[in-house]
């Protein structure tokens, strides 16, 4: 990822210059998690930029926020169009949007109430997550030995700064040990996701992936990928996965919004179907990328022309 080119940032309904986008070391999410979030991907089409699903991900950035009674003082449209305001601001034709929405300065204390809600939302380029050969590569990674949100713990149905804590664990972990990327598993030992991205195992022919319940995030780019495979004519199955299933499968991928949709060639060194991206993999890859670099119609109205 890179902030190089970044221009302007949007801070409570202003454009505020990059250089001059600041908050205070007393802000309340800094010391204590309080910020909800997103991640959307702004891609080059063949009719100009478009962003991905961006009413999908401010309803969940909504969500995000009532799960932490966060009143966020904008409109998912109000959202939208701040997003494309921004894009254009900056002047990228593809780019990564993080909108967030933060208990900002007033008061310390865990209470987060008396602070007020502050929404910003920035954008940089970010190419490919997982390394530049990992899509068509794919990754190597292993199973945490930390386990992720446990449930009535931390809820993973929300997109919450604090999350990331645990995801950074994972992460840093597999680092350690020479992989790219750590899946962990829920508080009863099935797989639920990776530290950035949801999860998704092909057996003969079927797709498999964890339910929200496993700690999973509700990815966006998971229920598109669910959308795009059931229409290929391909099973898709949302259950608990045990374990073992990662070492026995045919294929394994990752999807999210900053990993797409990244083949896994093995896990703890295991090798998953003959080691190298899968035929099924390769298929929805075809699917997404053909979509979102606008090579076919947007059949589904999953793209937001910047304008
Ligand atoms: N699970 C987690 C834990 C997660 O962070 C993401 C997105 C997903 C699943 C996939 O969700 P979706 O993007 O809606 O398909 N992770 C974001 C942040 C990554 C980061 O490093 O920051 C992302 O991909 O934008």
């Amino acid at each position: 990822m890179s902030f190089e080119g970044v221009k302007k940032v949007w801070m409570n309904g202003r454009m505020v210059d990059f250089a001059d986008a600041k908050i205070s070391v007393f802000t309340h999410a800094l010391h204590y998690g309080s910020g909800v979030f997103e991640g959307i991907r702004c891609y080059e089409t063949a009719r100009g930029s478009e962003v991905f699903r961006l009413t999908e991900h401010m309803e969940r950035l909504h969500w995000s926020g009532k799960i932490y009674r966060m009143e966020i003082p904008y409109t998912v449209p109000e959202l939208c169009a701040a997003t494309l305001e921004t894009i254009k601001a900056n002047g990228f034709k593809a780019c990564y949007v993080r909108p967030l929405a933060y208990r900002g300065f007033g008061s310390l204390g865990v209470n987060p109430l008396p602070n007020p809600v502050d929404v910003l939302i920035g954008v940089w380029t970010w190419g490919k997550y997982l390394g530049t050969e990992a899509l068509e590569e794919g990754v190597d990674v292993c199973v945490s030995s930390w386990t992720r949100l446990g449930a009535n713990t931390m809820p993973a149905m929300a997109k919450t700064t604090a999350n990331y804590a645990n995801s950074q664990l994972i992460k840093m972990e597999a680092i350690a040990n020479g992989y790219h990327e750590g899946i962990a598993l829920d508080d009863i030992g099935r797989i639920s996701e990776g530290s950035g991205e949801n999860l998704f195992l092909v057996w003969r022919g079927i797709l498999y992936t964890p339910p929200f319940a496993s700690s999973a995030l509700p990815g966006i780019t998971r229920a598109s990928v669910v959308r795009l495979a059931k229409d290929l004519g391909l099973e898709v199955v949302e259950q608990m996965i045990p374990r073992e299933m990662l070492y026995v499968v045919d294929e394994v991928f990752f999807t999210g919004t900053a990993a797409e949709i990244t083949p896994v060639r093995s896990v703890d060194k295991i090798k998953v179907g003959s080691g190298r991206r899968g035929p099924v993999t390769e298929k929805l890859q075809k699917a997404f990328f053909d979509l979102v670099e606008g090579k076919v119609p947007d059949r589904y109205g999953w793209l937001t022309p910047v304008g």
